[in-house]
């Protein structure tokens, strides 16, 4: 792909606006970087480009500037549907993600990895497995840091692992990784998309430039998800935790198996230290990946074993009263709410925060067999309220503090408060960590 002399707009200058601006300036493309933001609020991003001699268009998007460049790299942050977008679509400019342009420069093979809940502790544990292999491993993507840092970078890589969203594959033409896998589907981002339909094909493009020679690692007890994988072009092979595979990956009776093309490799799974079904699935993903791409069966079993639960995915907080505390701040749709209620059981719910826009109906079965006390916080409350309220005791909290000393004062011993909000964190707090932050330090304060 020829940069050079190109004239470039970069929409969105957060990270992966500028990474993606050095390095269309390093490859001597003639870049323009826009963003709503104000010059002020953009400080720390324009004084990372200030030797590049990139051109800023702040505080307002121009029709124009779009129509006129040769290519358009999108942030993930900003909606397919921008009318500037919509315009220089329609006038026939290329518009690509901020993948599409690594995946252009990228040599190593891709490890892809998706679906609405999982990613990034299966990227995580994957990234370690090719290092515990001895492969230079870069791990990127929606986990933090853009994808284009590779093709940047002037080290070796052997595998590139990438956490990968909807919304970085909402503009791709050709990008391909050698696995893909889909982890699971349920709703989410319905304040994005116009429906969930929209959401699942989004998600689904990981695989369209697939070929016979690449492989699609997907779960087989998700409906919706082996439902999407008859028709793909890619060699597909399934993760179960419910059923034995003749070609693929499963967990039965306390032993994950691994079988491809008559090779059989089993490890048992009793010591491992990530709890709770839904770290299966994501162990068995991870395997399988590596496995495929040639790492060995002990040091990928070894790294899985040592593996911790990152922090944030239902930690442990502290045990008062006879009551033990958890924090799931990462949980921000109903699937993964879902898995925290499996869990536990004699469960205060602490919940809410800023909706999303999708139906909470599918928690109403585990609410109503597990949660003795749910408390609502947050912008959605009321409508958390009207759709799970009358299915257990319900009440509402003003502030995250006060939804923790209630939890503390009607939590009989023996049982859990779960804080698993189903929500974004962004109307009461700066992210999803603060929110952790915060319920941690009132926790710890009781
Ligand atoms: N902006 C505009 N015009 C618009 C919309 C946004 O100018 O119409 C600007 C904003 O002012 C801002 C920039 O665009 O300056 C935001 O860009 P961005 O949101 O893409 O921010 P990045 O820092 O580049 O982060 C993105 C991902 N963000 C999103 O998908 C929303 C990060 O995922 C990802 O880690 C990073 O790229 C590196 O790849 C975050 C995320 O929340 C963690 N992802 C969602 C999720 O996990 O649920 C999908
Ligand atoms: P993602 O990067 O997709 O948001 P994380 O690994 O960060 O995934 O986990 C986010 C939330 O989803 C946490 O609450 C975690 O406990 C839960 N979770 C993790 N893996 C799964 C899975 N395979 N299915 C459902 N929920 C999961």
């Amino acid at each position: 792909m020829q940069l050079k002399d190109k004239k470039i707009l970069v929409v969105g200058l957060a990270k992966t606006g500028v990474a993606c601006a050095r390095f269309l300036a390093s490859k001597g493309a003639m870049v323009t970087v826009t963003d709503m933001r104000s010059e002020t609020a953009l400080e720390t991003q324009l004084a990372e480009l200030s030797s590049f001699g990139i051109t800023h268009e702040l505080e307002r998007h121009d029709e124009a500037t779009f129509l006129a460049s040769d290519l358009i790299v999108v942030s993930p942050g900003v909606p397919m549907d921008l009318p500037q977008l919509v315009a220089a679509q329609r006038a026939g400019v290329e518009i690509i993600s901020e993948i599409e342009l690594a995946g252009r420069f990228i040599d190593a093979p891709v490890v892809a990895i998706t679906g609405t809940n999982g990613k990034t502790t299966t990227t995580t544990l994957l990234g370690a497995i090719f290092k515990h292999n001895g492969y230079h491993t870069f791990i990127g993507g929606n986990i933090g840091n853009p994808l284009i840092e590779v093709a940047e970078s002037k080290q070796i890589v052997d595998q590139v692992v990438a956490e990968i969203s909807s919304f970085q594959l909402e503009w791709i033409t050709s990008f391909r990784p050698t696995v893909a896998a889909l982890l699971n589907l349920s709703e989410d981002h319905l304040d994005r998309y116009p429906d969930y339909q929209a959401y699942i094909d989004a998600k689904l493009r990981l695989f369209e430039n697939q070929t016979e020679d690449d492989f699609a690692v997907v779960n087989r007890d998700d409906e919706l998800v082996w439902h999407h994988s008859r028709n793909l072009k890619a060699s597909v092979f399934p993760f179960s935790r419910k059923m034995e595979l003749e070609e693929g990956i499963f967990y039965k009776d306390g032993v994950i198996t691994y079988r491809h093309n008559g090779h059989e490799e089993c490890f048992p799974t009793a010591a491992i230290r990530l709890q709770g079904v839904h770290n299966l699935e994501n162990i068995m993903a991870a395997a399988a990946s590596a496995l495929l791409l040639g790492c060995r069966p002990d040091e990928t079993f070894e790294t899985i074993l040592c593996f911790e639960s990152l922090h944030h995915r239902m930690e442990f907080v502290r045990e008062a009263n006879g009551v033990r505390y958890y924090e799931d701040s990462k949980a921000t749709n109903v699937g993964s709410v879902e898995k925290a209620l499996e869990s536990f059981t004699d469960i205060t719910l602490i919940a809410g925060g800023k909706d999303k826009g999708g139906s909470y109906a599918p928690l109403a079965a585990l609410v109503k067999e597990r949660v003795h006390h749910l408390i609502l916080i947050g912008e959605a409350a009321g409508r958390m309220e009207l759709e799970l309220g009358g299915l257990t005791d319900t009440r509402r909290a003003a502030t995250l503090e006060e939804a923790v000393r209630i939890s503390a004062e009607i939590t009989a011993t023996g049982g859990t408060v779960l804080m698993s909000p189903a929500c974004s964190s962004f109307d009461m707090f700066r992210d999803y960590e603060e929110r952790a932050q915060r319920f941690i330090a009132a926790v710890k304060a009781l």
